[in-house]
């Protein structure tokens, strides 16, 4: 970041006519004064007046520089571009929400980031707390007593200071549990009433570099010891490998570890890329549910190491049934600190051998500083059954993967999201910014939003941006794009339209099946058709180029090359290709999966 703000090819900064006052006159200035001092590039933000003070301060203190604001059309997408950034680059952003109205608006994507442990630090409004002080009607509409206990069991932490003396305080505190381990979203709550008071008297600043993130927690030796004398000596072991940071060198530590001990590895579509998806000790391809290569290695499976696997007792659960688990299972994972009662996002209870309650990446790297430094051969592992054949000349999303690879070619691409059936075959993941995983909280709407975080935290850095995402999740949050259109982001969103909220056409399936009934009616509250939403047109009514819909096979080739030339512009761009819905049945058959 420069002196002036982020640096980023195409960025359309909003210019700030002068001159700006830097005197720290009034309450909200301090507030916005302590982004700056935590070095926070941006607040993503829809206004409100609960916090017009601060966006004063944020514009005619700060001259909407370090941070700058990013406009959203949702609350729900500001918070999802925030949890975007965090996925791709393990930072967290700001988020100004307004009063409770905007933070029922955004509480979904909370959840979202709070269940993918991604930080944030999320600046909420009320009107004054001091009733005295209220404008008629809409200060009483918009103040709620405890309003962070709206948000409280899907946040790290929350606070409502009573004055800018005590917000400094709470905002470096927030900053720093946000982004000690395990991170999460944090949530303080600014008064309308002293935001707009001035300041009296000196601010006693809190000084960051003495209240920096926590560094993680290091494993105990001795158990380190245990652990790496029952791996070296296993004969059949399996690796899980969920969250961790998304770094080269960690993904060298992890592959290392599996190659040293001739571990099978296993990977989480929720987590994303932690190891290469085509490396010899890869057993099938990376899993949401538990696929028959993983089930079939984890049964026959003498140690099981879980680096942080996200439903570690889930995927025991399925591997093994009823049936006792008879490997030793090693797990590794900081996120029990986090387990509370009212979400049960900490899955079900795993039978674990030896425990460790720290992040797993600390763990990968001292089992391998003490493991032998030999590389054993890899295991045998079972056949990865052969994608489901298309049935139709329907579009597949093997068709648009093909496309993608033959305009894109070598140039790296970070998928912030996938949609359904697809081809992993055809796209390895080998590089951690490859794919960045699930929405943490299953909560649909976000895959736009947090395409266009990446796409913000991701522009200029040679990686092109590039979401394939479900008609249904597009069309709940589309209005997200339009924030990538304003500050032209470079983001291709290939939309695999199936014309329905087709996760849910399979449950109705399933429940009819199992009732008797006639599953040939799952369609019906379902279809997304009659009149289909032009989706590409939502797009461009928005600032974005589009095309769409496309049928067939050389028009997806033309709209991909179209899509592909865009994002090396620099601008957004969106392509809604209809995919016959049949290949998600068929996939999801082959699978058994049942999706949230
Ligand atoms: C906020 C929210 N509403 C509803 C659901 C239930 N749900 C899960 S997947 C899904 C359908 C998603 O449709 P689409 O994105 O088109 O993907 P498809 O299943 O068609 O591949 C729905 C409605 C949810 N997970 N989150
Ligand atoms: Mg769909």
């Amino acid at each position: 970041m420069s002196e002036d703000g982020p640096d980023r090819a195409n960025w359309k900064a909003e210019p700030v006519a002068g001159p700006v006052d830097e005197n720290v006159g009034w309450g909200s200035d301090v507030a916005a004064q302590m982004l700056r001092r935590l070095d926070i590039p941006w607040i993503a933000l829809t206004p409100g007046a609960s916090y017009r003070g601060l966006h004063d301060s944020l514009v005619n203190h700060l001259g909407n520089k370090r941070p700058e604001m990013l406009l959203c059309l949702h609350e729900e997408h500001a918070v999802a571009i925030a949890h975007g950034f965090a996925k791709a680059t393990g930072r967290a952003l700001a988020v100004a929400l307004h009063s409770n109205v905007g933070l029922l608006h955004g509480s979904m994507a909370i959840f979202n980031a709070w269940a993918d442990r991604a930080p944030m630090l999320i600046l909420g409004a009320t009107g004054p707390i001091d009733a005295a002080q209220r404008r008629p009607w809409i200060d009483w509409l918009h103040t709620t007593q405890d309003q962070g206990a709206l948000i409280r069991h899907f946040t790290k932490w929350d606070d409502q200071p009573g004055s800018a003396a005590a917000a400094a305080v709470s905002i470096a505190r927030a900053w720093k549990l946000a982004n000690s381990p395990p991170r999460a979203p944090t949530y303080i709550n600014l008064d309308a009433g002293w935001q707009e008071a001035p300041v009296e008297g000196g601010i006693d600043w809190p000084d960051p570099t003495r209240h920096a993130p926590a560094s993680p927690a290091r494993p105990d030796p001795a158990l380190i010891g245990r652990a790496a004398a029952i791996l070296a000596r296993a004969n059949a072991p399996v690796i899980l490998f969920g969250r961790g940071a998304r770094t080269g060198a960690m993904m060298d530590v992890r592959v290392a570890l599996a190659e040293r001990t001739g571990a099978a590895m296993l990977s989480d579509l929720k987590a994303g890329t932690m190891v290469p998806t085509d490396h010899r000790n890869h057993a099938g391809p990376p899993i949401n549910k538990l696929s028959a290569p993983a089930g079939e290695v984890l049964r026959r499976a003498d140690v099981i190491l879980s680096l942080g696997w996200i439903d570690l007792g889930g995927a025991l659960g399925q591997a093994f049934g009823k049936h006792e688990v008879g490997a030793t299972v090693i797990h590794a994972s900081d996120d029990a600190m986090l387990h509370r009662g009212w979400g049960q996002e900490h899955f079900a209870l795993p039978p674990v051998d030896i425990e460790f309650q720290c992040a797993a990446d600390a763990v990968a790297e001292d089992l391998l500083a003490v493991l032998p430094d030999t590389v054993k051969p890899a295991p045998a592992l079972p056949p990865t059954p052969a994608p489901a054949a298309a049935s139709g000349d329907g579009l597949t999303m093997r068709d648009v993967a093909r496309a993608l690879r033959s305009s894109i070619g070598e140039t790296p691409v970070t998928f912030p999201a996938l949609a359904r059936s697809w081809p992993h075959d055809l796209w390895p993941q080998r590089h951690p910014l490859d794919y960045l995983g699930k929405d943490g909280g299953g909560g649909i709407g976000s895959g736009p939003g947090l395409a266009v975080g990446a796409a913000l935290a991701l522009a200029g850095s040679g990686r092109l941006v590039v979401a394939t995402l479900g008609d249904g999740d597009t069309l709940m949050g589309i209005t997200a794009l339009w924030t990538a259109a304003k500050y032209r982001l470079p983001l291709l969103v290939i939309v695999g339209n199936n014309r329905s909220y087709f996760n849910d056409e399979l449950h109705q399936e399933s429940v009819a099946r199992t009732r008797g009934r006639n599953p040939a009616n799952a369609w019906v509250g379902q279809r997304l058709d009659d009149p289909p939403p032009d989706i590409a047109g939502l797009a461009r009514a928005q600032g974005l180029d589009a095309s769409g819909p496309v049928g067939e096979i050389g028009e997806l080739e033309r709209a991909v090359q179209e899509g592909v030339g865009a994002i090396r512009e620099g601008r957004p761009y969106l392509i809604d290709v209809l995919i016959d819905p049949r290949q998600g049945r068929e996939t999801a058959a082959r699978r058994a999966t049942k999706d949230s």
